[in-house]
């Protein structure tokens, strides 16, 4: 039988509703949750996971089919922030929604600047957990889906608002273990609808370290880049410094967003830099 790894914790996991245990040759580290396993029915016992399209380490979850990227307009959006998980998800097969939250109190000046940053790059939805206008949101969870976002943008008022009156300990999960040490947070998958959702909060931080890239590579991951990469006099333009650059062309003839050219460059050198300390050591 083929399963779903929807919750662990010290060494049990519930594959498909049902509560199993590792066979011996596999290390309870190895399973995640979002892990697809074989497992043997009327034993309870995990005999092989198979292959991931992705793992996330923090919070630790495998195969995320989509993330949804929440912002509103208090905070101040970070765009440097999404642009980084944009980049993640690109990099790492993940689908995205761009998730704009407290649309109650969204001004029209915010929300054009939002969609004329990110209509070439990504869905952009409305919602507003408060009024319990959540629709558009309910109708993107397919697959395995988690939030991403800056903290009090919404996540958790959005998740309990999915949930409705099935409320969970949502943001109480994390567990001290008998030493009395923090372990890592246990994440869980619910069922909602066609998909699954996580009940995490993660990903408010992305340092580029962990956007495992190359810097000359970086612009291969901009869709609203794309069409103009062909224009660069160089076929190694990095579109920072170098002359006769399509990017930088269009930038100025406002075909791509400036925001996103911007922390472009800064994203470029954040991951220059990362790999200098790695190199130190
Ligand atoms: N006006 C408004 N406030 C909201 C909405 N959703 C959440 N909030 C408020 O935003 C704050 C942060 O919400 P929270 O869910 O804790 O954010 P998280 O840190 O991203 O999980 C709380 O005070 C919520 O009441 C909304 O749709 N409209
Ligand atoms: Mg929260
Ligand atoms: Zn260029």
């Amino acid at each position: 039988m083929k399963g779903l790894v929807t919750k662990k914790n010290a060494g049990q996991f519930i594959v498909d509703g049902q509560s199993c245990v590792a066979r011996g040759n596999l290390k309870d580290e190895g399973i995640f949750v979002g892990d697809i396993v074989e497992y043997d029915k009327s034993q309870h016992i995990i005999e092989k996971v198979l292959s991931r399209k992705n793992l996330l380490v923090r919070p630790p979850l495998a195969n995320l089919d989509k993330m949804i990227i929440v912002l509103a307009p208090i905070p101040k959006p970070d765009f440097l922030l999404i642009d980084k998980l944009l980049l993640f998800c690109q990099k790492n097969q993940i689908k995205v929604v761009i998730c704009v939250n407290k649309c109650d109190i969204l001004n029209n000046e915010l929300k054009s600047a939002i969609e004329s940053t990110y209509s070439k790059v990504a869905k952009i939805i409305f919602v507003s957990a408060q009024q319990n206008h959540i629709k558009p949101l309910e109708d993107e969870i397919k697959g395995v889906c988690a939030f991403a976002g800056q903290s009090a943008v919404g996540k958790s008022s959005l998740l309990n608002a999915l949930h409705g009156e099935q409320k969970e300990a949502i943001g109480e999960l994390a567990k001290k273990t008998a030493r009395g040490r923090q372990t890592t947070r246990m994440v869980s998958l619910y069922k909602f609808g066609k998909g699954y959702i996580a009940d995490t909060a993660g990903f408010s931080k992305l340092d580029e370290g962990l956007l495992q890239m190359d810097e000359r590579k970086l612009a291969l991951f901009y869709p609203d880049f794309a069409p103009f990469l062909k224009n660069c006099e160089y076929l190694s333009c990095t579109h920072t410094n170098e002359k006769n650059c399509g990017v930088k062309a269009q930038v100025e003839k406002g075909n791509i967003s400036s925001v996103r050219y911007e922390n472009y460059l800064k994203i470029y050198q954040g991951i220059k830099e990362s790999k200098k300390y790695e190199k130190k050591g």
